[in-house]
């Protein structure tokens, strides 16, 4: 761990708890949306006398849990929140009334809840009835556990999350040679975090299923951009109903829906992809702000944009590439593959007008959150 300043008011022990409610919080991954994660730990005399965390949105949050627990022993106690205790009546009640009905002594927040409904008033509440309250404890990495929420509240925009692959010599791979390498793992990690995965039709050639493995995974939305209708029908994203499928089209799609149907016996592709309850919605025109404005609307709040195929789907009008020059990429996920890709390698050269590719790469290096590398697992 980095050096973590001490902010006001703060004890040894906080960061310790804080960390503690990271990890209760954590428990929820992917299953919050559109609510935040939160944990909260309630230590008395030097003992956890409470836990909780949310669960989902809907549940109670996570100071009731840890209250519930505590009990009688919540008076005179330290609740630790990972997140500023609400102050409003949502779909269920203010915490900061449950946390001075209980009695409790002082109060350590991770975050300011940058909802404006919230934002400080629960501090304001807190420490208006006497409680003492000690703000910013771990605060990175509360705000880093809920980057997207922070996101979304602050924009109205979903989170957004670009991957790619890229050799050692830094040539971007069109896709890592062998697509059930990034089964399990980091890959399936990312599919749980989202709400939402969009990738292009060339994808469906690797024959992933897009589900995250994790216990108890919450699974993505799982969106598949094309041009051309021109799919593989048998592929396993439109055999598997474990999470819903969307297919956006463009326009200009329907020409190859209705040639198509010469093959098919007599049968459209959209006809073929409803009949396995796959949704399919044209476009006007396939382009970045439509499809984000399709997330939006669905209420996804995080999106993973997987840039596999990205080369053989054609650079100048890929959607990831658009995301990137529309500056609608929040974060970079790299996965480094242990190769070298010579001269058979794709430019990491997404034909940007040089005064804009500048521009964006000082907002790249800026603004965009983390930029991960990983690299995959079983890799060969
Ligand atoms: C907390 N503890 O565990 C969470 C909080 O609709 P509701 O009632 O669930 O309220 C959702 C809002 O409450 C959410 O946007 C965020 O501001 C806050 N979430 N607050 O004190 C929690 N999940
Ligand atoms: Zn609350």
């Amino acid at each position: 761990h980095g050096i973590t300043s001490l902010s006001e008011g703060a004890m040894p022990e906080d960061a310790q708890y804080m960390r503690m409610c990271i990890s209760l919080a954590k428990k929820a991954l992917g299953c919050t949306s559109p609510n935040p994660m939160v944990g909260c730990v309630i230590v008395k005399d030097g003992h956890i006398v409470g836990q909780g965390f949310h669960p989902k949105a809907g549940e109670p949050h996570a100071e009731v849990f840890a209250l519930r627990e505590a009990g009688t022993k919540a008076e005179g106690a330290t609740a630790y929140v990972s997140l500023e205790p609400c102050n409003h009546y949502g779909r269920t009640p203010p915490c900061t009334q449950a946390l001075i009905q209980a009695r409790v002594g002082r109060v350590v927040v991770g975050m300011v809840d940058p909802n404006p409904i919230v934002a400080s008033k629960g501090v304001a509440t807190l420490r208006n009835s006497g409680i003492d309250v000690t703000v910013g404890v771990e605060e990175k990495l509360c705000q880093t556990m809920n980057e997207a929420y922070i996101h979304r509240i602050l924009t109205g925009k979903p989170f957004i999350t670009m991957r790619f692959s890229m050799s050692l010599d830094g040539g971007m791979l069109d896709d890592l040679g062998d697509g059930a390498a990034e089964e399990g793992g980091y890959y399936s990690k990312m599919l749980q975090q989202y709400d939402g995965v969009i990738v292009s039709d060339q994808t469906l050639y690797d024959n992933l299923n897009l589900l995250s493995s994790e216990a108890g995974a919450k699974q993505p939305l799982r969106i598949v951009v094309t041009r051309t209708l021109v799919l593989p029908i048998d592929s396993l994203i439109f055999n598997t109903d474990l999470a819903p499928t969307l297919v956006l089209a463009d326009e200009k799609a329907i020409v190859d829906n209705l040639q198509s149907a010469g093959k098919l016996n007599g049968q459209t592709m959209d006809m073929l992809l409803r009949q396995r309850g796959v949704e399919v919605v044209i476009l006007k025109k396939l382009e970045i702000d439509s499809v984000l404005d399709i997330c939006s609307q669905r209420g996804l709040c995080s999106v993973f944009i997987d840039s596999r195929g990205l080369a053989s789907a054609g650079l100048e009008n890929f959607i990831g590439k658009q995301a990137l020059e529309e500056e609608a990429v929040q974060k970079l996920v790299i996965a480094i593959c242990p190769m070298i890709s010579g001269n058979k390698r794709t430019e990491l050269n997404f034909d940007i007008p040089p005064a804009k590719l500048n521009r964006l790469r000082t907002k790249l290096s800026k603004d965009v959150a983390v930029v991960e590398g990983y690299f995959p697992r079983d890799f060969n």
